[in-house]
């Protein structure tokens, strides 16, 4: 059984339909994201569908084809693995469905794709690391590889490590489910008890983050060791500037602003529009000390003080 839609309400009879095909739902990234998403299809009157397969990678691949056979005028795709969503999205695809694919690997050319631009975005934040250490440091690194935004911002992590010989990195730690954060803060606190000379947690996913500093604040590490993280969210700036926080800098996107862009394609897409094969949201670089200084407390806030945060022009709808 397909995970059972729920709709946004909005759109009519003759509206356009798209189904958005979800493999992770928690967090702070994932609910901005689709509150982005509804918003967006509730301003073009899209009649949307959504299926969370809430982690469950074969329920995913269920979900697609089911969407497929309701015969959606579009279908977009929110993460998920390449072994599970490729041949769902390919049955999609030669069904004269079109297939928006953010941060999933779809493995077809047909499809168009969207992504943050996940390269820049661990450029960014890891340029804050190495100016911070100087290049010299033990690092504690979180990931979980086949995740496509993760996985980029990866390769981007080896590079560095092979341009700055100082930079050690003594642990990897990492994990993604439901409970991310609290399960990464047990792993990075025994890492740190093992590392004592770590200075620096490179942590690409806001949970992580979270976790790395909940770890450090547990063992009173403030001071000696950093967390270099992604995404934001208003809880995230709450962590972020509280007293004394190790998260010294994230490199993000609007969430919101990342969803609104994929429903446009989506509809673009299912409309007959123009719309590029492959979309990228240019990420920003916000460090603790830029929050503190502009006085961000929110995420709305946060949008206004950094403008290009929104991209309305891109992938235009009128
Ligand atoms: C498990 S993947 C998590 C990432 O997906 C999105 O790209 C967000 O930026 C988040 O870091």
């Amino acid at each position: 059984a397909c995970s059972a839609p729920a709709d946004n309400g909005g759109g009519s009879d003759d509206a356009v339909d798209i189904a958005l095909v979800r493999q992770l739902s928690s967090g702070d990234y994932f609910e901005l994201w689709l509150a982005g998403a509804k918003a967006e299809a509730d301003r073009l009157g899209v009649n949307l569908s959504i299926y969370e397969a809430n982690g469950d990678d074969a329920q995913q691949a269920i979900d697609i084809e089911a969407a497929t056979g309701e015969g959606v005028d579009a279908i977009a795709i929110s993460h998920g693995f390449a072994e599970t969503v490729q041949a769902p999205i390919a049955a999609a695809l030669d069904a004269d469905i079109p297939v928006v694919a953010f941060d999933v690997d779809a493995g077809d050319d047909r499809a168009v794709t969207v992504a943050q631009s996940d390269a820049v975005l661990a450029e960014q934040v890891l340029g804050q690391l190495v100016e911070d250490t100087a290049g010299e440091a033990d690092v504690i690194y979180v990931y979980v590889a086949g995740f496509a935004p993760l996985d980029r911002r990866d390769a981007v992590w080896q590079e560095t490590l092979a341009d700055n010989p100082g930079l050690n990195q003594v642990a990897q730690i990492g994990v993604v489910n439901e409970n991310t954060a609290v399960e990464v803060a047990e792993q990075a606190k025994a890492a740190l008890q093992a590392n004592p000379g770590v200075t620096a947690i490179f942590a690409p996913y806001d949970e992580f983050a979270k976790g790395a500093t909940l770890a450090i604040q547990e063992l009173g590490l403030e001071d000696t060791v950093k967390v270099y993280g992604a995404d934001i969210s208003t809880a995230d700036i709450e962590v972020i500037t509280a007293e004394g926080s190790p998260w010294v800098a994230t490199a993000a996107t609007d969430p919101a602003n990342v969803g609104a862009v994929t429903i446009r394609a989506a509809y673009l897409a299912a409309t007959g529009g123009d719309v590029p094969s492959a979309i990228e949201i240019p990420p920003t670089l916000i460090t603790q000390a830029g929050l503190l200084e502009k006085g961000v407390t929110t995420i709305q806030g946060l949008t206004e003080a950094f403008p290009e945060l929104a991209t309305p022009d891109l992938v235009p709808v009128p």
